[in-house]
């Protein structure tokens, strides 16, 4: 099956000439060094350039062979290539890679090396990638190290299976099975992600279930970790604060009570000797009815700093969630996180990292960069970025995330003047910190095709490239997906590509247009719901962020509103709190701005809304017409998967478009302008619709 392949699918290179000229630069693989790392690389480049070129190739173990492409990590090179390479090895840092054309007694080959053997591996899966994608491979001199140092997936997943936000099946993880039992399937998912140089794997869920420290579950950990271990891939778990009480047997979960923390420092040896390498902890907590150490009367700081105290002498680290909601500041939860982690700058230990999500609400189409972004000097930051399409239409509708993801990456913080941009904050450049990471929530279940839609695996792809260089720019990023994953036909790749960058702001633009947020559904956030006001928390009510009335819509977070401005540096705060230099794509996130309020483009703010939801439908439809006419250059399965998603998006942007629209229509009380279509059902019926099942929630 084509989609389980996911962008390794190494096809036949249907250019004869270029095929040609590759294979007069590869006639065989020369592997040196023994361990299971360079076995793993030795049989990708083997199986890969065999597909790929149609050849068989001969791999030995010293080099006999002209042209071979050699692979080895520096100690296990010859004295000849060691010093060819040496000054190159300078260049990279201990994950990173040399991909060199070198000439030995007037021979030439291709030189894959790093200073360690995942090194080796990333360089063998970047130079397939030259293959996949077609590039050159004469006089290659390439060197590349991946520029954070935690490159992480979190899996939502629970120890039932179930998947949290999850919409491509079950978890993969089959615990009632484990440890004797591996499934091909770990395999196959460490490579992937190999692939393309994720580092870490959360297995569990931050709602946490304690029962995953207990012994029983740490040897099913184990196993995983064992076979993760040769793809350079580490192990964390999520902790649950009151693990303690819950399978320890103490009274409390307290911070500061020598016992608590001492149970920790016992738990984490537990795992350490299992487990050598484990990473660490992910927690959340006092967020969403978690324990935490706020139930004890302690902060964020006392908590995360006993954690780190636990797994320090292992080398571990704890990754301390800043997803919070606070009493502080109720009139505005965008404030909370902010509010509540920046006074703690400086308190945390060396191997606390605080992991922040994107955006200051909740992983929204589109929000405005997270404030904790460049304000917190001290302390390692790293991102959360949801590849799981929790309010982007789950894993129906195509969104090509990179987009999404650059966007905040680029965004400047200004905290330490200009350029200080969200990349800067996280690959710690603008405060030099230890350790550096981002994290993305998986969208990867046992679906066959992993991600539910066969486009949502560009966004695992897309998350693992800027994970390793967030300085990557999501062009290129669809250009190497599509072709890996599809093919390299230009017919195919121009126009699907441009419908890879355009569909994010599709998305925008027919759910939450103008910086509109949160008005999605109640639990599941499938579908529209603008008209909901009874849930039991304030602020998770879509009436509460948008705040329509008669006299327009939009949340006031300018210095008159909740003042929400003044957590971003001076430069950015001044931007967004008035109404004239707040980008319009941003508006409604900051401003409560009234109907008749005139846009750049001249039209009334009512008239510019329905437009833009408008236009969304349109770029779905436009979507629909360019899949339709690639259907020769796709496998017939994928294609009608995606055609058939396409019609779901299509028929649910008008949904999304009809129901806020009549809904705000209430208050605006105007006409819909010229150019958008007329809703083809009542606000009631849209209103009535229910949802017995959405996964995931
Ligand atoms: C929200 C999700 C919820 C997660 C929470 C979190 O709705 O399922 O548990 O974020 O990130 O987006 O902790």
């Amino acid at each position: 099956q084509k989609d389980y392949k996911l962008w390794l699918q190494y096809n036949t290179l249907t250019n004869l000439d270029l095929k040609a000229k590759y294979l007069s630069h590869i006639k065989g693989i020369t592997l040196l060094g023994n361990s299971e790392t360079i076995s793993i690389a030795g049989n990708e480049l083997q199986s890969a350039l065999e597909d790929m070129l149609e050849k068989k190739i001969t791999v030995n173990t010293k080099l006999e062979v002209f042209q071979s492409i050699v692979i080895g990590s520096k100690t296990h090179l010859n004295a000849e290539i060691q010093k060819t390479v040496e000054s190159d090895l300078n260049l990279i840092n201990d994950e990173g890679f040399i991909i060199k054309s070198i000439v030995i007694n007037n021979k030439s080959h291709i030189v894959i090396t790093g200073k360690k053997e995942v090194g080796v591996l990333y360089g063998v899966y970047s130079f397939l990638r030259l293959i996949q994608t077609n590039k050159s491979i004469e006089k290659l001199n390439i060197a590349d190290s991946p520029k954070t140092n935690i490159r992480i997936l979190n899996h939502w997943d629970n120890l039932d299976r179930t998947v949290e936000r999850g919409y491509a099946g079950f978890s993969l993880w089959n615990w009632q099975k484990l440890p004797d039992f591996i499934e091909q399937r770990y395999i196959d998912y460490a490579r992937a992600n190999a692939s393309i140089g994720i580092n870490g794997t959360v297995l569990t869920n931050v709602n946490a279930n304690a029962l995953i420290l207990t012994p029983q579950y740490l040897e099913k950990v184990e196993a995983l970790a064992n076979v993760f271990r040769p793809y350079g891939i580490k192990v964390y778990l999520t902790a649950r604060f009151s693990a303690p009480i819950e399978i320890g047997g103490l009274k409390t979960a307290d911070p500061k009570d020598a016992d608590v923390a001492n149970w920790w420092k016992a738990k984490a040896k537990e795992i350490y000797v299992r487990i050598p390498d484990f990473g660490g902890f992910l927690v959340k907590a006092n967020s969403e009815g978690q324990p935490g150490p706020q139930n004890y009367g302690r902060n964020h700081v006392d908590g995360a700093n006993m954690l780190a105290d636990a797994v320090a002498p292992f080398g571990g680290v704890i990754m301390w969630r800043a997803f919070v909601y606070s009493e502080h500041d109720a009139n505005d939860r965008a404030k909370q996180a902010h509010a509540e982690f920046q006074p703690c700058d400086g308190k945390f230990r060396e191997n606390v990292i605080v992991q922040v999500k994107n955006g200051a609400i909740d992983f929204q189409p589109r929000e405005p960069f997270h404030p904790l972004f460049g304000a917190m000097t001290k302390t390692p930051l790293m991102m959360e970025f949801q590849i799981t399409q929790e309010y982007l239409g789950f894993s129906t509708h195509l969104v090509f995330l990179p987009k999404l993801f650059q966007e905040v990456l680029e965004s400047d913080t200004y905290q330490k003047g200009k350029g200080s941009t969200v990349t800067k904050v996280i690959d710690g450049s603008i405060y030099k910190n230890k350790i550096t990471g981002i994290a993305g929530v998986a969208n990867i279940g046992n679906d066959l095709n992993w991600t539910g839609h066969p486009f949502a695996q560009a966004n695992w792809y897309g998350f693992g490239r800027l994970a390793w260089n967030p300085y990557l720019d999501s062009e290129t990023i669809a250009d190497e997906w599509l072709r890996c994953t599809f093919s390299n036909d230009k017919k195919f790749i121009a126009p699907i590509k441009e419908m890879l960058i355009q569909s994010r702001e599709a998305v925008v633009n027919y759910m939450t247009p103008l910086g509109l947020h949160h008005i999605m559904d109640t639990g599941h956030h499938y579908g529209p719901g603008p008209w909901v006001s009874n849930l039991s928390r304030p602020e998770w009510n879509p009436v509460y962020y948008h705040k329509a009335d008669k006299n327009g819509i939009g949340f006031d977070r300018s210095k008159s509103g909740t003042n929400a401005v003044s957590q971003y540096a001076p430069e950015v705060a001044v931007i967004f709190d008035k109404l004239e230099t707040c980008p319009e794509k941003d508006l409604l996130w900051f401003h409560h701005v009234s109907w008749d309020y005139k846009l750049k483009d001249g039209h009334t703010l009512w008239d510019g809304m329905a437009l833009k939801y408008q236009q969304g439908v349109n770029q779905v439809a436009a979507m629909q017409k360019t899949w339709n006419a690639s259907e020769k250059y796709v496998d017939s399965e994928r294609f009608k998967e995606v055609q058939m998603l396409l019609n779901i998006q299509y028929k649910e942007a008008k949904w999304w478009r009809d129901a806020c629209l009549l809904y705000f229509q209430q208050f605006s009380g105007k006409e819909l302008p010229i150019g958008v279509e007329k809703p083809s059902q009542s606000l009631e019926y849209f209103e009535s619709l229910k949802f017995p099942f959405a996964p995931g929630n």
